[in-house]
């Protein structure tokens, strides 16, 4: 019997019966979760984890941000050595190509080694970007986000970057680095690296640059 003066709001009693229906399992007296139904309960979610681990693919991932990072600083790079070559009345670009990790080349030319990444000559790109009119673009040389981490292969496909100059007569250069995702490396739904995608004569790295061929 309803209280006169009083209607109850619709939600009260529906609260009440959603309090019921959550409260079933405690209406036997003294009955909890069984073993088999926690062990139940585990093997999902352990199968839930897992799947959502194959399909994001976390390692994966961490590999294609920092191939995207690759693909901007070669970007960066290659912006910076063009506003350089059109703005400088005597550009010089160096005679000496490095690698930022040990001396294996991607391309065909030999390699030193060099870390420096200062922009003023004597870092491993060998140009003082300082000359140019309106001051260096770049704050200092990026290497590469593992630079010699095995993650890309080994040798040539190593993780580094690498700046091939053919001296300043000829005034061409090329800037390489090697993707570790799948996405990303050569064959991947993202390929930079076929000589298809990017111009150049190494299947298995990421080459830009003014060199006709991208050969050096
Ligand atoms: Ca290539
Ligand atoms: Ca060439
Ligand atoms: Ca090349």
């Amino acid at each position: 019997m309803r209280p006169k003066g009083f209607i109850p709001h619709p939600f009260l009693n529906t609260s009440r019966r959603i309090a019921r229906v959550v409260d079933f399992g405690h209406s036997r007296k003294g009955a909890g979760f069984t073993l088999i139904e926690l062990l139940v309960v585990i093997a999902i979610l352990a199968v839930l984890a897992v799947t959502v681990v194959l399909v994001l693919n976390p390692a994966e991932l961490i590999k294609q941000a920092r191939d995207t990072t690759r693909i901007s600083d070669l970007a960066t790079l290659n912006s910076a050595i063009a506003l350089y070559l059109s703005d400088v009345a005597s550009p010089a670009i160096g005679a000496t190509s490095y690698c930022t990790s040990g001396t294996t080349t991607k391309g065909t030319m030999a390699c030193s080694a060099s870390t420096s990444t200062v922009t003023t000559g004597g870092g491993w790109v060998t140009i003082n970007f300082g000359s140019i009119s309106s001051g260096s673009p770049l704050a200092k040389l990026p290497l590469d986000p593992n630079n010699s981490s095995t993650n890309c292969g080994t040798g040539a496909t190593a993780c580094f970057y690498q700046y091939l100059t053919s001296g300043n007569t000829t005034l061409t250069y090329e800037l390489n680095a090697s993707m570790e995702s799948t996405k990303y490396a050569n064959g991947g739904g993202s390929d930079v690296e076929s000589n298809s995608k990017d111009g150049g004569d190494n299947a298995n790295a990421y080459e830009v640059g003014n060199d006709p061929g991208l050969d050096l």
